[in-house]
């Protein structure tokens, strides 16, 4: 199939899943079309069968907001009827579905048909899409795709309870790609950051308010007291000052390193002990699932769709969200030398479950299926029309 993914080229989980999935496609054979305004961040590489079309967005003194949307609609356009594509997948509904939806008509108006499948992500929902500025333009573009994925059960439902969506919504979970993201011999790292054999929290995310990082570091202010530790935050975002002067406030910069955006993260969970995510809301939490990959047990908070994925006393322990003495008790209870390697095994056993070989086929039946009912409704249509 040619296939145009559209996402956000940033760090952050749905640019991840969708440029990892778009690469996974391409092995198999998929010819791959990335729409995006810059380089998605992991597509770092040659292949012979991805393309890269930069999003092009003029700006005019009279724009005090650049109209990415238009943009983005007129380079489907383009790349569709240009690399004649079969099937357009979007990544985070905001504003993608509804430029799809643009495109579409567009495309439809000069006789070409192209399938819309939309992927939600989470906060397209769950924070920002349900905000009123935005709510009517979800709904109408959720509803106009051609297919619909979730990337979790408890997505799936909050959409259905934030928005009259009609459509129905397929939950394909979020992968890993486990020939990366394996635990890998880093001694001379952990010794460099714990020299005295000091245990060592791993957190990695986009700083922003709803992963409640405040949490993190007044667990760890406990924590450390307990059991000797470190802390790694990995990352960058709008909070990160604000948690720098806190661990600056508490005492705490002779333990906690902040290494900023990363690219081999892998590299950093193949040396931790435990993975922190006390988020407000998660619809999955893909960075917790890499974690899990390379071995690193978690503490959770019990929020979104975090319980579909870590299993309590299993894989790591969930808290309420904001229970800093729980997470605190729960952490210690795990790095303990009796039971850290029992969590570290479980954790990697429950990301083999997430393996992309499992979940790429549920995409590409997927495809198959939309592209296919698209195709009979349009068929239909046209013997109405004549
Ligand atoms: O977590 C973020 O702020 C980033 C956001 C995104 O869209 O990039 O992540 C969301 O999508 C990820 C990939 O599907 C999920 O693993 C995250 O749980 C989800 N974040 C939230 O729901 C807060």
């Amino acid at each position: 199939m040619k296939i145009g993914i559209v996402c956000y080229p940033t760090f952050g989980g749905s640019g991840v899943v969708a440029t990892e999935l778009g690469k996974a496609l391409a092995a198999v054979g998929h010819k791959v079309h990335f729409i995006t305004y810059s380089q998605p961040t992991r597509l770092d590489f040659f292949s012979d069968n991805i393309y890269y079309h930069e999003v092009h967005i003029p700006n005019y003194p009279l724009f005090q907001y650049a109209p990415y949307e238009s943009a983005l609609s007129s380079s489907m356009v383009n790349v569709v009827k240009n690399e004649k594509l079969d099937l357009l997948h979007v990544h985070y509904a905001i504003p993608h579905a509804s430029a799809a939806y643009l495109a579409k008509q567009i495309l439809q108006s000069q006789g070409i048909h192209i399938p819309i499948i939309t992927t939600l992500h989470g906060t397209d929902i769950t924070l920002v899409g349900k905000d009123r500025s935005y709510e009517p333009v979800i709904t109408f573009s959720i509803n106009q795709s051609d297919g619909v994925t979730s990337v979790s059960e408890f997505l799936k439902k909050a959409t259905y309870d934030y928005f009259p969506i009609a459509k129905e919504i397929e939950v394909i979970p979020n992968f890993i790609d486990l020939s990366r993201f394996k635990k890998q011999k880093k001694d001379h790292f952990k010794l460099a950051i714990c020299p005295n054999g000091e245990k060592l929290l791993v957190h990695t995310s986009n700083f922003r308010k709803v992963k409640r990082i405040q949490d993190i570091v007044l667990m760890f202010n406990k924590v450390k007291n307990l059991i000797p530790s470190k802390l790694l935050l990995v990352g960058d975002g709008p909070e990160r000052n604000e948690i720098e002067n806190m661990c600056r406030d508490l005492d705490l910069m002779q333990c906690v390193r902040f290494l900023g955006n990363l690219d081999a993260i892998e590299e950093v969970l193949s040396v931790a002990d435990l993975f922190v995510m006390p988020s407000e809301t998660e619809s999955f939490g893909l960075a917790a699932l890499e974690a899990m990959a390379c071995e690193v047990p978690l503490i959770t908070s019990n929020a979104g769709g975090l319980p579909e994925l870590n299993i309590q006393g299993v894989t790591g322990f969930m808290s309420n969200v904001g229970d800093i003495d729980d997470m605190v008790k729960n952490a210690v209870y795990i790095l303990q030398d009796e039971n850290l390697s029992r969590f570290k095994e479980n954790a990697l056993a429950r990301a083999k479950e997430f393996d992309l070989a499992n979940i790429l086929p549920q995409y590409e039946s997927f495809y198959e299926r939309v592209v296919a009912e698209s195709q009979e409704s349009l068929e239909r249509e046209l013997k109405v029309v004549g």
